[in-house]
């Protein structure tokens, strides 16, 4: 699908030798390569095409997790998103994510487990049935999208490490390729983005290990080959690009919690009685829907998992445990 289309250039424009090496630059960074640029002469049709289509992924709608609500465009769901290490524009992944390295892939379970174990992409697309899950989720900067996911629960794998009697909490460690993420030079968190989960919540179903959306792969911006995806949480806990899995004894400290920690707890649960220090979570703005006149809706406890999740909490204070 097009997302996004390099901009044109005409060739007849005269311009500054300084301006022109920056654009030249910047074209080379886009992927184009100079030999290209030289013979066309800059016919830039050629450059803009469309990025390469996704590889359909195909798998069977699961009708117990299927939220009743209208889907996020498509369109949007691969435009406007959070992926640090591509730049802090919601824009930007979408633009520069084309160079993270996705072939070959490893992801490494390991820790508190009596067998680790390494697993390649094709592995993981054949280790349970894909199912198609729409989920709704909530950014904790106020938006929300309903998106189609591709994956199985993440209890699937975890089971085929056996965890120890000793593993208390999952950790989850992403791709950190500084030479292919733009927006690692920056020092916003900690790199490589790191997020964690407590053992009940890692092997609850809902909990997804997901390897697609909207019936193709997963698209780089959105944590192409593999990311979790936990609806009932802040987006942030939902991590992009993994490659490592550690069952451990110790709470992990997530790189949200480094940079803030009295803004991004570790439970992040969506609840709208509890505000974010600088903003309410009361309501949330629905992506693709946005207008002049559309109304934010009322974020619900839990993201509308309550019945499924509210007893892994009970008896925590959760303005506490935020
Ligand atoms: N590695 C990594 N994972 C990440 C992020 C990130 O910056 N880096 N952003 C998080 C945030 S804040 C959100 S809201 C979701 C967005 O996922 P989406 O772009 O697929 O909607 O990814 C989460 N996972
Ligand atoms: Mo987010």
């Amino acid at each position: 699908m097009s997302v996004y289309r390099y901009p044109k250039v005409s060739s007849k424009e005269i311009t500054p030798e300084s301006v022109w090496q920056s654009r030249r630059d910047w074209m080379k960074t886009a992927g184009l390569t100079a030999a290209t640029l030289g013979l066309t002469g800059l016919s830039t049709d050629l450059f803009a095409a469309a990025p390469k289509p996704l590889d359909k992924l195909s798998a069977t709608p699961n009708t117990r997790f299927l939220v009743m609500e209208t889907p996020t465009p498509e369109k949007d769901v691969v435009s406007y998103n959070n992926y640090y290490e591509f730049g802090l524009d919601k824009g930007d992944p979408v633009q520069h994510a084309h160079t993270l390295q996705t072939t070959p892939w490893k992801l490494t379970i390991e820790g508190e487990v009596a067998q680790p174990k390494t697993f390649d992409i094709e592995d993981l697309r054949k280790l349970a049935p894909l199912e198609e899950r729409i989920y709704r989720m909530r950014c904790v900067e106020g938006w929300s999208m309903v998106i189609p996911w591709i994956g199985y629960s993440l209890s699937e794998l975890l089971k085929q490490v056996q965890p120890t009697g000793n593993a208390k909490y999952v950790e989850f460690i992403t791709a950190l390729q500084p030479d292919n993420m733009p927006g690692v030079n920056s020092r916003v968190i900690q790199w490589p983005y790191n997020e964690g989960l407590r053992m009940d919540e890692a092997m609850h179903p809902l909990t997804l290990l997901t390897l697609g959306l909207y019936g193709k792969v997963l698209p780089n911006q959105n944590g192409a080959p593999v990311r979790a995806v936990v609806p009932w949480k802040y987006g942030f806990k939902s991590a992009k690009s993994i490659v490592k899995i550690r069952l451990v004894e110790k709470m992990p400290v997530s790189s949200w919690m480094k940079a803030a920690a009295g803004e991004y707890g570790f439970y992040a649960n969506v609840n709208p009685d509890v505000s974010h220090p600088r903003w309410s979570q009361a309501t949330e703005r629905r992506i693709g829907e946005d207008g002049l006149f559309s109304k934010r809706r009322k974020t619900l406890m839990f993201n509308g998992y309550q019945t499924e999740v509210a007893s892994l909490y009970q008896g925590m204070d959760l303005a506490k445990n935020y």
